[in-house]
């Protein structure tokens, strides 16, 4: 039970009771955000099963979460976000840097100290009526050399639970903290919504007034206004990306928007690779991808370490290896199915937290993409009715379009035996892509790493119906990186570039496109699972033994350096798909360059030069 104490007490008392760390500078910490944020009760979160199972009874006992029939979804639950606040807020994210040169042209930038006078009001009393958490979480594998602690401080129970799945918590973590030190950051979490005495609460409290505050040079971070995914969940994007992003650069390693994934051939030869991909390009689908049937019978395999974040460092012989920070997976539900990703939906079949999901008459839950054929009713993410014939008038969605299931990764049938390792995975492969109908082939591999880092730099994707803006319009975002950077975006080029002087091998960098499309408009490659048959051509690159052409903007597989078994695929729509056609290169270089004169005062020269070299070629 929270412990609940009288709120006359003194902090220190408040604090030390159900303590489950002796930490005095974390005791001293909390003790001084308590007197700051005001909350009714504190809990120490011990991580257990059972206080799992009590947090979500109380949770369904307050209406923030509806219990999904138990039969059909053993220990799933379906919570329902306030109508705004249903995604990560990029323009409320701030990086306070001292300089705001450090933060860069692409980051939003607050002087720290303005900042921390700007917060300080909206944090105190934020969390009256409130119970506050105590949530210590390790970033990889508890005692891994490769993992990071951190300390959220929040006043949501939703959160708790969602980061019970998505990262190691509780007890373990508090006795790392005491005995070994390492260094904690501290992040302070609020859904800004005190509740006043008697006031009844809402199922998802939050405040329309939104701060997502990165302190990169203190190793802080403070959110406020939103109990949602990235915003709230701090471990992720917060603290994995933005500020493990700025801790990398400083320790000589790297914090990617990436997925890795094991591939292995019928000889027991496996190799990893790491892929960046932007938004709505189908990463959750690529790491965990079926192999069509013809490479299944040869006995190629592909599996899971992770699907979004990747932390990588060289090894003493300086061989990069990786880990996946995170312990299970926040994806995207709509377009989501058993034809697109078989594997996730085994994968979220138990023990799920859906957010925003459409509710079935049976207790199930559903979402656009899920299921050929919609349920004949359902109630809606709002909670309102919702039919099929209602979404044909309306065009309403019975899902949002970034509705989430939130599961945990031991549960994927494809999850890499290594997943967990405490020295990472040894990366041989690094993959960038986009969503790309014109110019850019399906695959090609970079020259070396210098032409790799370009690649990377300058990968683009274009804007779906999903996000704000015009529809096909390339976006920009390096590396993928863009909104999850903690630092200059020209001096983590510049990193990259630096990396290479610390490998005693580098990894083969490509890139692919699986959105290429014809005159007609439709798309030129078939996607999902055959997607195996580009992954097999960069294994063999990668082992030595696959061949390819040189072109202007890179290595090419010809057609008969790709394994066609099983798929009819003409040797000219091949060349279609691979086509390099100077002319739109003559706009894609000239689109490459806007961002580059946008981050002209600290991109690397390399660049510069790679730049011209490719204008060269062509
Ligand atoms: O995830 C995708 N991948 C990677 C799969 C391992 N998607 C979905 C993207 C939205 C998140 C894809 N969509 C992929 C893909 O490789 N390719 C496409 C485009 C596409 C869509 C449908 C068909 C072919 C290509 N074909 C038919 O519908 C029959
Ligand atoms: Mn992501």
């Amino acid at each position: 039970m929270p412990t609940s104490q009288s709120p006359d007490r003194p902090e220190k008392q408040r604090v030390a009771a159900g303590a489950l760390s002796a930490n005095t500078h974390l005791l001293r910490w909390i003790e001084k955000m308590a007197e700051l944020c005001q909350p009714a009760a504190i809990h120490w979160v011990d991580g257990s099963e059972e206080e799992y199972d009590r947090l979500c009874t109380g949770m369904v006992a307050s209406g923030t979460f509806i219990t999904l029939n138990q039969d059909l979804w053993p220990g799933c639950f379906l919570a329902r976000s306030d109508m705004s606040d249903v995604a990560r807020v990029e323009d409320r994210t701030f990086i306070c840097s001292l300089s705001k040169e450090s933060a860069g042209p692409t980051n939003h930038w607050v002087d720290p100290f303005e900042m921390r006078k700007t917060l300080k009001p909206l944090f105190s009393g934020c969390m009256r009526g409130r119970t506050l958490y105590v949530l210590a979480f390790s970033m990889g594998p508890i005692g891994s050399p490769m993992s990071q602690i951190g300390v959220q401080l929040t006043d949501s129970p939703y959160v708790v639970v969602s980061m019970r799945i998505m990262a190691r918590i509780g007890r373990e973590v508090f006795r790392l903290i005491d005995e070994d030190f390492k260094r904690v950051v501290p992040c302070v979490h609020s859904v800004g919504a005190p509740l006043a005495p008697g006031q009844q609460d809402v199922p998802w409290p939050c405040n329309q007034e939104k701060y997502i505050v990165h302190f990169p040079e203190t190793r802080e971070i403070w959110s406020f206004g939103s109990g949602y995914g990235g915003n709230a969940l701090l471990g992720k994007k917060c603290f994995a990306l933005r500020i493990a992003s700025a801790i990398a650069r400083d320790e000589g390693w790297m914090a990617e928007h990436m997925l890795i994934l094991g591939i292995e051939n019928p000889d027991g030869e496996k190799i990893y690779v790491a892929a960046a991909f932007p938004s709505a390009c189908g990463k959750t689908n690529v790491a965990m991808l079926v192999p069509p049937p013809h490479f299944q019978a040869q006995g190629w395999t592909i599996s899971t370490v992770g699907d979004d974040i990747a932390w990588i460092k060289p090894d003493a012989q300086g061989r990069l290896h990786a880990i996946n920070p995170e312990a299970g997976f926040f994806g995207v539900a709509p377009g989501t199915g058993a034809k697109t990703n078989p594997t996730a939906m085994a994968t979220l079949s138990r023990n799920t937290i859906f957010t925003n999901v459409a509710l079935t008459p049976e207790g199930g839950v559903w979402w656009e993409g899920m299921t050929d054929e919609p349920p004949a009713s359902a109630i809606d993410w709002r909670g309102r009715a919702w039919t099929p014939e209602l979404a044909k008038t309306t065009g309403a969605t019975a899902a949002h379009p970034n509705a989430r299931f939130t599961a945990p990764a031991h549960q994927c049938p494809t999850i890499d035996a290594n997943w967990e390792h405490m020295n990472g995975v040894p990366i041989s492969a690094i993959i960038f892509g986009g969503r790309r109908a014109t110019a850019i082939p399906l695959v090609y591999q970079a020259f070396n790493w210098s032409s790799g880092v370009y690649v990377g730099a300058t990968m683009g994707s274009e804007t779906t119906a999903a996000a704000v803006g015009a529809v096909g319009k390339v976006r920009r975002d390096p590396m993928a990186m863009l909104p999850f950077c903690g630092y200059n975006m020209g001096d983590y080029f510049r990193h990259w570039i630096n990396m290479q002087r610390h490998l005693s091998e580098t990894p083969r960098i490509f890139h692919v496109n699986w959105f290429r499309k014809d005159a007609e408009g439709a798309f030129m490659w078939p996607g999902f699972g055959e997607n195996m048959r580009v992954l097999t051509w960069v294994f063999d690159r990668v082992r030595g033994s696959g061949r390819a052409k040189e072109t202007p903007i890179g290595w090419m597989p010809r057609y008969e350096d790709i394994d066609w078994s099983g798929l009819e695929f003409p040797k000219e729509t091949f060349e279609e798909l691979q086509a390099f056609d100077p002319l739109a290169w003559r706009d894609e270089v000239i689109g490459q360059e806007e961002l580059f004169i946008t981050l002209h005062s600290t991109l690397p020269k390399e660049l510069v030069f790679e730049r011209e070299l490719l204008i060269c070629r062509m």
